[in-house]
């Protein structure tokens, strides 16, 4: 082999295995930057997914055959990997469901069912399911428990064959960390069925003892289902119950100086809003019930409410979003006035 490099003829002056090293050298060259930005590339993507991977999120049942016209339930759980003790006040997870799958409902368990917030669009659901009011969040266990009750019909045009359900985000709000709200999740754990035509029959071996009496199978025609119109159901508890208010007293001593220096001029105080990064969504220097609200439609409505101009009100921990750590940030605050 001859490798001509303009005028100069190279390949006479190297040998077979100079050549090999050559070719290699440039195969390094042009393969390891590759590698490590799809490296790079995949850490950032799971960053974004998870959390510190500590609680773990699954379908139960993970696995099965489901036929055409089958209604059935899943429960999403949540199961505590780490030896440390968690608790844990909300959890907001967004799953993709075949297309063989009519997204019925979903619906959040007690004790995490205060503000319940569905969201279906498509073959996509986003739940959010927080710990009622009141109630003080769960230790969590590797046994798991539920959080989300799911309930799907396989359409009755479903091709035969697997139909996976997975996790595209999640997030589980630890409670009790002064200060933070962390992310505890991993990026959960997909569930995979498979579409049969129909009710798995018996084989129709002829010779059965003689008492047994054929199972009848089922007609033929399943009943015709409705086509899922893609609307967008948004679900939201009406009524929420707080159970005794603790009178969160504003204890903001006025700093008495004791020699009045000649001050030449006055500054407005810095921060009207002292108690923001609590939870004071309305900086009226108290953390209630109003505040939740204001958390509440912003969440909903991405960080607006039709009744306010303002924005983000109830980023407390001013990461420029209203989200399910938000929640948190008040939570702690409403049930625990010296803010721990
Ligand atoms: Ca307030
Ligand atoms: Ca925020």
């Amino acid at each position: 082999m001859n490798l001509e490099f303009g005028n100069h003829n190279l390949g006479s002056n190297l040998t077979t295995k100079q050549k090999i090293s050559l070719l290699m050298l440039l195969g390094i060259v042009i393969v390891l930057p590759l590698g490590l930005y799809l490296v790079g590339q995949q850490q950032e993507l799971r960053k974004r997914a998870e959390g510190t991977r500590e609680v773990d999120l699954r379908f139960d049942p993970t696995t099965g055959e489901k036929y055409r016209g089958e209604t059935f339930p899943i429960f999403i759980k949540i199961f505590k990997m780490a030896q440390r003790s968690i608790k844990a006040s909300g959890i907001q997870v967004t799953i993709n469901v075949s297309n063989k799958f009519t997204i019925n409902s979903a619906v959040c368990q007690p004790p995490f069912d205060a503000l319940p917030f569905i969201k279906i669009n498509g073959q996509s659901v986003t739940v959010m399911c927080t710990i009622a009011l009141g109630v003080d969040p769960p230790e969590l266990t590797a046994l798991g428990q539920a959080f989300t009750l799911l309930n799907f019909t396989v359409k009755s045009d479903a091709e035969e064959g697997d139909a996976p359900i997975t996790f595209t985000s999640t997030r589980v709000t630890e409670a009790g960390v002064a200060g933070q709200a962390p992310d505890v999740s991993t990026g959960g754990q997909p569930a995979s069925f498979t579409v049969v035509a129909l009710i798995p029959t018996l084989s129709p071996t002829p010779t059965i003892s003689a008492s047994a009496t054929p199972i009848p199978t089922l007609s033929p025609t399943l009943p015709p289902f409705e086509t899922p119109t893609p609307t967008i159901t948004v679900i939201i508890s009406p009524t929420i119950t707080i159970s005794p208010i603790p009178t969160s007293s504003p204890t903001i001593s006025p700093t008495t100086l004791l020699t009045p220096s000649p001050v030449t001029s006055l500054t407005p105080t810095p921060s009207n809003c002292p108690l923001k990064s609590e939870g004071d969504a309305d900086c009226n220097n108290s953390i209630d019930e109003n505040d939740y609200f204001i958390w509440k439609c912003e969440f909903i409505g991405n960080g607006k409410c039709s009744n306010s101009t303002i924005e983000n009100r109830a980023d407390f921990n001013q990461d420029g979003k209203v989200t399910l750590t938000d929640f948190e940030f008040w939570r702690r605050s409403f049930y625990s006035p010296q803010g721990q």
